[in-house]
């Protein structure tokens, strides 16, 4: 007898999938050999991500389910395979909030790595949230810099938090915010995600420390995206070696929409298809040489308008 569990796919690497079922067992699956399962884009790489809520076939004498069904999806994140490719690569869906880990020093996580995650969170519409981490190594100086900072995101809708993965209480506080919630961590490598992840949940011990990814540089490397089980209820989605997330198809009029200070601003333009470059009488201009809105902020949403890459040094 053929038996049917939902359950939610914790671990997707593109041919075999870890779903956790919702009686609590963890189940290797494979899915249907062709795939014909309604609502699939198969310009996907991966049709099932982490996040994904699922239908298993079970197949008592097997011991393998076969996902049979794809149920409809809250939000998701997507990124090209390859820079040239057609092909998407979804990397987590039905997040409650993203974080992004930033660090002033060992690495230096720039503004704009930080600003280009938070217009994919606009984009797809998932809460965010800033984690300066690795307090602990920042002296007076730096730590006013980074409250500043605190200070411009916050007034810009977003939390931050100010912590060392290593302070027990630092650790407590994120806990609490995310039990119950599907938290997606993202970041440089090195930042301290896998060292946080493992705070929150000791008996993980997922592999910290990388911080040369030698390796892996200019080689195209498929990362995928886990998502470990909290203690007391919900799940965090690590993403080890994912740099940036793009944003598919943007359309340039619409880039402004997802910065918060732009977006208070709409309709005050003269033109009304002003995209805040160069046209005159464009409210948002007049607002960056106020210093209303950052300088930074305003640098960031032109080099995404000019399809600019992040500044190499900072990868
Ligand atoms: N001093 C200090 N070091 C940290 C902190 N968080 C992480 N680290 C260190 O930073 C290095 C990279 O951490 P890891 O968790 O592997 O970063 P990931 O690549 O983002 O997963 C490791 O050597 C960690 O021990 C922190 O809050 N303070
Ligand atoms: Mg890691
Ligand atoms: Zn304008």
């Amino acid at each position: 007898m053929l038996e049917i569990q939902s359950g939610i796919v914790i671990k997707s690497t593109g041919s075999w999938y870890t779903v956790w079922l919702d009686s609590g067992m963890r189940q290797e699956c494979r899915i249907k050999g062709q795939l014909r399962i309604k609502g699939l884009n198969l310009k996907n790489t991966n049709p099932f991500a982490v996040g994904d809520r699922v239908d298993v076939e079970l197949e008592p004498t097997e011991g393998i389910g076969i996902i049979s069904k794809l149920h409809d999806r809250r939000n998701y994140i997507i990124r090209r395979s390859t820079n040239l490719s057609k092909q998407t690569h979804i990397i987590a869906s039905n997040i409650d909030r993203a974080y992004v880990m930033a660090t002033l020093v060992e690495p230096r996580t720039s503004t704009g790595f930080i600003d280009r995650f938070l217009i994919t969170a606009e984009a797809y519409s998932i809460p965010a949230t800033i984690i300066f981490n690795k307090r602990d190594l920042l002296d007076e100086e730096y730590q006013d810099y980074v409250k500043q900072l605190m200070r411009l995101y916050e007034s810009l809708g977003y939390s931050c938090h100010f912590i060392s993965s290593t302070n027990a209480n630092d650790v407590a506080k994120i806990a609490a915010e995310m039990q119950g919630k599907i938290n997606l961590v993202s970041g440089h490598s090195g930042v301290g995600k896998s060292t946080l992840i493992n705070a929150l949940e000791p008996q993980l011990d997922i592999r910290t420390g990388e911080l040369s990814q030698a390796h892996n540089k200019g080689m195209h490397t498929t990362t995928f995206a886990e998502m470990h089980p909290l203690k007391n209820g919900g799940w965090v989605i690590d993403t080890p070696g994912i740099k940036e997330f793009g944003i598919i198809d943007l359309d340039k009029k619409e880039l402004s929409h997802f910065f918060p200070e732009m977006r208070e601003r709409f309709g005050q333009c003269k033109f009304h298809n002003c995209v805040h470059d160069n046209e005159p009488g464009c409210a948002v201009r007049k607002a960056v040489e106020e210093g209303q809105i950052a300088e930074t902020r305003y640098t960031c949403y032109l080099a995404v308008m000019n399809g600019e890459e992040l500044d190499k040094a900072y990868d």
